[in-house]
Order: C-alpha cells, then structure tokens, then sequence
C-alpha cells in the first residue's frame, strides 16, 4: 500500500503557486511496489557489490532491449533491477540522444510514475542547447568556467562534500537518471580519472537505530539549490523558472520541502532522503537539532565506504541510477582534460513516506 503523498508547507512566499500547481495533480506512484520479473535472467550482468551496483556484460546494448518485442517488459524490470541495486552499469553503448531520452521517459512510465512528470529541464540549461532542454551536458570545461579562481579558499577541499542525489531541490524531484560519458581524462597514456561514486540511502536507513528511524519518520525538511542562480550567471544563461517537466516544478526559488525517510514506490523500501548538496535544514526543530541531525546523516553516507560503490567509465559506458534513494559523487582527480558526457534525469512522483513500509532488510529477510 502506498500512502498518498504527504502535504508538505514550503517556505517562501513566492512558492504558493507551486503550492496550488501541487494540488491539482496527482502525484503518487504505482500502488504497490513492483515484483522484479524474468525477463532480463538470460542478460548476464554481476553485482559489483553485495549492496550497491550491478554491471550488465560487455555486448548487452540498451538500443536492442528498447527495440525487442518485448520491450516493455523489459524496461519494466530494468526499473525494478536499478531500484532495487541502486544503479546499474551497462559497457560500450551504441545509444542515440534520442534513444536516452526514450529509455528515461519509459522508466518511469512503466513502473507507475505519475502522467504529470516528464523529463527535467534543469534550471541552467540554456535555452538554445544544442541537444535540447532535456539533455544536460556535464561537462570538465563548463564546470571551470563557473568556478571563480579568487573564492578558492571559500571552497572546501572535502571531496566528499559533493554527494548528492540529483535536483532534489525541486518540488516533483527525480526517480532515475541516465548518464552516458563519451569522452574521457587520460593519465599515463591510457584512460583514468573521473570516477563516480554511489551510495545505498536504503542502506543508510538500515543503519539507524530503531528509535532514531522513527523519530526521523516524522520529519520534514528543506532542500535548496538557490547557488544556480549565480552559475546561471556566469554561464551568461538566463534561470529557466517556467515548467521544469512537471507543473510542480516553476518559479526561480529552487526550494522543496520533503519527508526525510523516503519510501520507495519500486521497492517498497526505506531510504534516509537528505543530500549534503541540497538539504539546508530539518524543519520544526532547533538550527543546532538540524545542524546536527544532518551532520550525521551525511556521515553516514559519507564516511561508510562499505554502502558505496566506484565506477570507472570507459568510453560510452552508461550508468542508470534511481535518485529516490541513492547518493553519488563525481571525482575531480584529472587536470585540464576534457571529461563530458549527456545526462537524462526524468521526473517521478512526489517524494511521501508510507509508515507500512519496509526497510530494505526487513523486506530481504536480512
Ligand atoms: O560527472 C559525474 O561523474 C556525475 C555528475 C553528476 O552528478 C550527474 O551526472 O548527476
Ligand atoms: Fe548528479
């Protein structure tokens, strides 16, 4: 059973027409969590690890599996397989623009996503970008360009303060994200460098008390990425504030309310559901209670290496990954080379906590 999406208040004053869009649309997921099907049993693929990750073989192509007889099917219990795993890797892909956006909308489409969620337009996109609103190219030399040499000792020179899971300061956030990197840093005469790291927020939620989760179960709290605006800036691209792939999602105030244990609608499961990059602050309760609340939560994502798993690209390999409860973490350890690839993140319900719902490891019998 799925609970009906939570009434969340949002902060700010502007935010209440994105309040009144909210209410007009229905904004729960499929009504009970999805079995994981047969289908993909004949694809070799191996978990990467016991928690996080699984790496379909060299040779598998997305392009087939959208195009098979049974591609529904298919791509149904690819979406059950990533939410379940995290993310998942597949080699060597032969995969068209088009065709990463196709596999984006199905995802969620198929395992019960609202009608209203699209793909995202992410809010620094420029309005004439060459491979269109819904792509967003993350790429070695735009990130230089926005980063002001004179505030470096501003910065912090934690890599790990970076984890996070994709725009969750938007109303109607992501379920999956589809990254496809094509070009890659090299060191020594062969590719390395560039990494990117993922982190089991079911896992995080299993690490918590039993008395602690539930107090958690009854919190709220703000997520905020108002720092685009100055990016937009320097980028000289303007803040796109109208539909950002739901009517949830509009406005220039980059701010959302969510529960901090998120359910799963895929899984059914428990996640822990606050990112160092986005979540500012625990609602209702002190700044020193929400300061240290958040402090602990992200050092349990941060600081457990044994709930992450690393990736090393190769040239157009593609990670999928459900941003509901997973964490990542790019790693700037190249120099000048270029590092660039395309991103799909589609939209998927309002984020809600069910209290019926299951850890992880209860529902694995763990
Ligand atoms: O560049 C990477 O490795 C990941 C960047 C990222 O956070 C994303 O694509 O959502
Ligand atoms: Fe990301």
């Amino acid at each position: 059973m799925v609970a009906t999406a939570t009434k969340t208040q949002l902060v700010l004053p502007e935010t209440e027409e994105v309040e009144q869009k909210l209410a007009t649309l229905r904004l729960t997921g499929a009504p009970a969590p999805l079995q994981l099907g047969k289908s993909l049993d004949g694809f070799q693929k191996s978990d990467l690890t016991p928690l996080i990750g699984t790496e379909f073989a060299r040779g598998v192509q997305i392009k087939e599996l959208l195009k098979a007889p049974n591609a529904d099917e298919l791509i149904k219990d690819l979406a059950v397989l990533i939410s379940q795993r995290g993310v998942v890797f597949f080699r060597d892909q032969d995969l068209s623009i088009a065709e990463q956006k196709q596999l984006g909308t199905k995802l969620g489409e198929l395992s019960g996503k609202p009608a209203s969620s699209k793909l995202h337009v992410h809010p620094i996109t420029e309005e004439t970008s060459e491979l269109g609103d819904e792509i967003s190219v993350i790429s070695s030399e735009r990130n230089r360009e926005y980063v002001n040499p004179k505030a470096r000792l501003d910065r912090t020179t934690l890599s790990a303060a970076n984890w996070h899971a994709d725009i969750t300061f938007e109303p109607v956030p992501s379920d999956y994200a589809i990254l496809k990197v094509h070009t890659l840093p090299s060191f020594n005469g062969h590719v390395t460098g560039g990494d990117t790291l993922w982190a089991s927020g079911y896992e995080v939620y299993d690490r918590l008390s039993p008395s602690f989760a539930k107090y958690l179960e009854t919190l709220e709290a703000v997520h905020e990425a108002r720092f685009f605006h100055s990016i937009a800036q320097a980028l000289g691209n303007k803040l796109r504030d109208g539909e950002r792939g739901s009517p949830g999602n509009v406005g220039s105030q980059l701010e959302a309310v969510h529960p901090v244990i998120r359910t799963n609608p895929v899984t059914g499961w428990k996640s822990v559901f606050v990112n160092p990059n986005f979540t500012k602050r625990i609602v209702g309760v002190t700044k020193d209670e929400s300061d240290t609340i958040l402090k602990h939560l992200f050092n349990l994502i941060q600081l457990n290496h044994d709930l992450q798993v690393r990736f090393r690209w190769e040239k157009n390999s593609v990670a999928i990954w459900d941003n509901r409860s997973n964490y990542h973490t790019a790693t700037f350890d190249y120099g000048a080379e270029k590092r660039v690839g395309d991103r799909v993140v589609s939209l998927g319900e309002r984020p809600y906590f069910d209290p019926t719902s299951k850890s992880r490891r209860q529902a694995l019998g763990l």
